[in-house]
């Protein structure tokens, strides 16, 4: 028994600590995909992240080109002296970077570079990752799939082993965001589609959809959606919506998951480190909710301006779940911010993280700094609720913490 504050807010920290989590978005792929899986400390600090903070920093010689043409150890000295030896490591990417070399029982404060680097030289993949899923604390990660890359689809069309602690998801940006680069690209897979979108291009669309689910078994379909996202409209947008990718899910029983409010290359220099985040229209998910009461949405969405009313929604439409603090909202001030609100209009059911790590060693950090802000969120609002006259268990703690790392996630795609 629970006996005062204190205790109960101890055992919301532990049980944050101890809980296994389901990482419900990531960048990751199997060893077998061979270098898609990015790893080790010189793709640790060439993070997109990273780079873009080099160049808030750079000195004035430092041009993109000349960053872009040097080599990842060369890209990741710069980084290293600029952003960690020359200035505070202090941005959540960059302390991130630190967190995981030093959890992995490196000497990070001795800032040797070239000993850690040889410290990687020496891990295996396929010993490396499982023991990254435990330090992390993961029972699975979900993947991001994009049928329409040919450096995926070549090794999503074999059999190559993939881990249990990876699950896929079908990506399908280009379907709403670039219809003629996905219809190139869908024709190429012997999808006889046209660029102006009829009839037959429908039934193809659909078959493409339906082909690549048989083939990968996605836990949902998923797209990043931009600011000027609306639904619906008069675009082919609303149509692919409408007539493909809904129904697709709906056969496929799986939910649209939705990253909504992308500014897409607002500086191209910075390669995947050039998209930026806009406000974006929340009425157009509650549409979707209301046009299509039995399918699924998973929505995330980037602008810390549109979190609270977004949270709202969720309270209206049991199809609706929310997950993450996504990508700029990945930082504590926000995270904790975005975690009271949902706790306090939405209880537990909510997902209340994900680390979308692009390099597997993120992991680690992203893991650790999110379980240390959640635990300090949960310990206030379980004393909240023990001063209310309420006496938790243990165990209902470690139910409800579990709900908002993955539970609660499961739940929604199995209902
Ligand atoms: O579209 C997405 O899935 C985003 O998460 C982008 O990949 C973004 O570049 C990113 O890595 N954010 O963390
Ligand atoms: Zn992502």
């Amino acid at each position: 028994m629970l006996s005062d504050t204190d205790a109960v807010a101890a055992a919301a920290r532990q049980a944050v600590q101890a809980t296994t989590i389901t990482d419900v978005h990531t960048h990751l792929f199997p060893p077998s995909h061979g270098d898609l899986l990015l790893w080790g400390v010189d793709e640790l600090l060439t993070y997109h992240y990273l780079v873009a903070e080099l160049f808030t920093v750079a000195p004035k010689d430092l041009s993109h080109q000349k960053f872009w043409s040097l080599d990842k150890a060369a890209q990741a000295d710069l980084i290293w002296e600029h952003v960690f030896l020359n200035r505070g490591a202090l941005s959540e990417a960059a302390r991130g970077a630190i967190t995981t070399l030093n959890l992995l029982g490196l000497d990070v404060a001795g800032r040797d570079l070239a000993s850690i680097r040889k410290w990687f030289a020496e891990q295996t993949i396929d010993e490396y990752l499982p023991r990254v899923f435990e330090l992390a604390g993961l029972d699975y990660a979900v993947m991001t799939n994009n049928p329409f890359l040919p450096e995926e689809t070549q090794c999503l069309s074999g059999d190559l082993p993939c881990p249990d602690c990876l699950k896929p998801a079908l990506r399908i940006d280009p379907l709403l965001v670039s219809w003629e680069s996905a219809a190139e690209e869908m024709l190429k897979q012997g999808y006889q589609v046209k660029a102006d979108i009829n009839g037959e291009t429908l039934a193809e669309v659909r078959r493409f959809l339906a082909d690549w689910t048989a083939k990968i078994k996605p836990a949902y379909f998923a797209a990043s959606l931009g600011p000027d996202f609306v639904y619906p409209d008069d675009s082919s947008q609303t149509w692919m919506l409408d007539e493909a990718i809904v129904p697709a899910a709906a056969e496929a029983g799986v939910p649209f998951a939705m990253m909504i409010g992308v500014r897409k290359g607002v500086n191209p220099q910075l390669g995947d480190g050039g998209d930026a985040v806009g406000p974006a229209d929340v009425s157009s998910v509650m549409r979707l909710c209301q046009s299509y009461p039995h399918t699924k949405f998973l929505v995330t969405m980037l602008s810390r301006v549109n979190q609270h009313e977004l949270c709202v929604l969720a309270r209206k439409f049991t199809n609706l779940h929310l997950f993450g603090c996504w990508w700029f909202c990945n930082n504590p001030s926000i995270i904790e911010e975005m975690t009271r609100q949902r706790i306090e209009l939405l209880g537990t059911a909510f997902t209340a993280q994900h680390s979308d790590a692009r390099v597997l060693d993120q992991l680690i950090y992203k893991w650790t700094h999110t379980r240390k802000l959640i635990g300090d969120v949960l310990a206030d609002k379980y004393s909240d609720l023990f001063a209310a006259g309420w006496r938790p268990t243990k165990e209902e703690i470690a139910r409800d913490v579990r709900n908002i790392f993955g539970g609660a996630f499961e739940q929604f795609l199995a209902r």
